[in-house]
């Protein structure tokens, strides 16, 4: 037994486990396969490691560093066994998600010299930006902070009904307008709304159906302005929502909304049920912005405050 589930809920861990079981069983499968009829780590395995790390969603340039890092250890120890490998990968992924993630995090919080706290949701259509939401604002509640949410992804009917369904099923308070009208505008009467209610957090869904960078770029920074006519330094905190089952696809969008705007922080859904859990270390190595939340589920509880301790603990146990 591993010495974090003395540390962590049980609960907790367990449907990290679960939710990493795919990705897991795929990444080991081709680890073994990787040094099989190997007892020391040498080219060949190094080669083979490249592999499965690339086809594991980790991305190139991460993978390339792993490589270089156990490269330097099998000169230090040429004859560096195959079975301590998986040793090895563990230290060398927890020290890289080290150089982004404090990673002593475990509890849904805010600071306190904030109010309201603002977190501006952006990420594209479909990654789980509003279930994100959702289930951050259940948590904040349960924490007994007062929750205020905008439905500022005015594109569509649906986004605002989906916000408005979530609302309800928390029970917090949503500032709406109708289909099409300005989603800055609806930011700022969210946070007129807010501040008048005393609120201690503010999560405001966005539109991600911009395709190109300036028009994106505008919005956003159109939003930005207008709120802080009511809360002079906010948002307080940009998280980009990315579908980790998407692999690559998430890097690609992490790039994009990295260079519209200034992105705070990251939560990475939809990582129960998919095989690219790798993905989430090489977004945090490569983007250097902390991933503060994973997605496990559809369920209203299935957001974790992403912890690289449990991280790497479920994903090599
Ligand atoms: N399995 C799973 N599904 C998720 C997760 N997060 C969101 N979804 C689903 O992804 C779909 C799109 O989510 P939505 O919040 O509407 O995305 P948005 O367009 O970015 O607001 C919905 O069917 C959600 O239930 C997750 O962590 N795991
Ligand atoms: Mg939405």
């Amino acid at each position: 037994m591993s010495f974090f589930k003395k540390i962590f809920s049980t609960e907790k861990k367990e449907t990290l486990d679960k939710g990493l079981e795919k990705s897991k069983s795929s990444f080991f499968g081709k680890l073994s396969k990787a040094v099989a009829g190997k007892s020391k780590v040498d080219d060949e395995v190094l080669d083979n490691l490249e592999e499965v790390l690339v086809s594991s969603d980790v991305g190139v340039n991460t993978t390339l560093k792993i490589i270089e890092r156990i490269e330097d250890r099998v000169a230090k120890d040429k004859y560096l066994g195959t079975e301590e490998l998986n040793l090895i990968l563990r230290e060398e992924i927890a020290g890289l998600l080290s150089e982004t993630n404090t990673g002593e995090e475990t509890e849904f919080s805010i600071p306190q010299n904030k109010k309201p706290y603002v977190i501006m949701v952006v990420g594209v259509n479909g990654v789980g930006k509003t279930t994100t939401i959702g289930k951050l604002a259940y948590q904040f509640k349960k924490k007994g902070l007062k929750v205020v949410l905008g439905a500022a992804d005015t594109f569509r009917a649906a986004a605002i009904d989906q916000l408005q369904v979530w609302a309800d099923r928390v029970e917090v308070p949503i500032v709406k307008q109708s289909m099409g009208s300005d989603p800055a505008s609806v930011a700022f009467d969210t946070l007129k709304s807010a501040t008048t209610q005393d609120a201690d957090v503010v999560i405001i869904d966005t539109a991600g159906r911009l395709h190109n960078k300036v028009n994106l770029m505008n919005e956003l920074t159109k939003v930005k302005r207008v709120m802080q006519k009511v809360v002079e330094d906010a948002p307080h905190d940009v998280l980009l929502v990315l579908d980790g089952s998407t692999g690559q696809n998430a890097f690609e969008q992490a790039k994009q909304f990295t260079a519209a705007t200034e992105v705070s922080s990251l939560a990475v859904t939809k990582l129960d049920g998919t095989a690219k859990g790798g993905v989430v270390i090489g977004i945090s190595d490569q983007f250097k912005i902390p991933v503060k939340y994973i997605g496990v589920g559809e369920g209203i509880e299935d957001l974790q405050v992403f912890n690289k301790f449990e991280f790497v603990d479920s994903f090599f146990k």
